[in-house]
């Protein structure tokens, strides 16, 4: 099993959408194992995206990301990383098909919906800047054939 960092950024609440945008990841048999609705601060937004730093986008990004409330998930599957990225679909929400979140709920790409790590690595640091390791639950599954 694998695991990933999934933020629904600012305006999913906002909109009400939050239940469906998560229901896309449960409905696919992703397992939530640690979830939690905040808001975000200036430095931790830097820290998360430090990479883009310089960026012609990255003030507007920070501004936007500081803008309100974030759930932070971390979400457990097998080939969990890349398979979350294909659910969300490409950054560019021009490139985004319909039946990916971003191709149905997001109409610009600096206002892309939802993040989620790109790689080991990264889901690693992120899921460390928003969580201890006290605050992912593990639970069973239970009967497998309901998937
Ligand atoms: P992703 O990994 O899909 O979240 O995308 P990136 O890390 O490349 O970009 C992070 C965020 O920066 C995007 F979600 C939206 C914003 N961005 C822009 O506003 N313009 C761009 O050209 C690229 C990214």
């Amino acid at each position: 099993m694998e695991r990933t960092f999934v933020m629904l950024k600012p305006g999913v609440l906002q909109r009400r959408i939050a239940g469906e945008v998560l229901s896309r990841f449960e409905r696919k048999g992703l397992k939530i194992t640690a979830c939690k609705m905040l808001r975000m601060d200036r430095p931790q937004v830097e820290t998360h995206y430090a990479e883009h730093k310089g960026k012609d986008f990255y003030e507007k990004l920070v501004e936007y990301t500081l803008s309100g409330p974030v759930l932070a998930l971390v979400l457990e599957g097998e080939d969990a990383i890349a398979l979350v990225r294909r659910l969300c679909g490409p950054t560019d929400i021009h490139e985004s098909p319909p039946g990916t979140i971003r191709g149905d709920y997001a109409y610009s790409t600096r206002l892309n919906i939802v993040h989620a790590s790109d790689s080991p690595a990264s889901a690693e640091r992120e899921i460390a800047l928003f969580f201890t390791p006290a605050e992912i639950c593990q639970w069973a599954d239970g009967n497998q054939d309901w998937f």
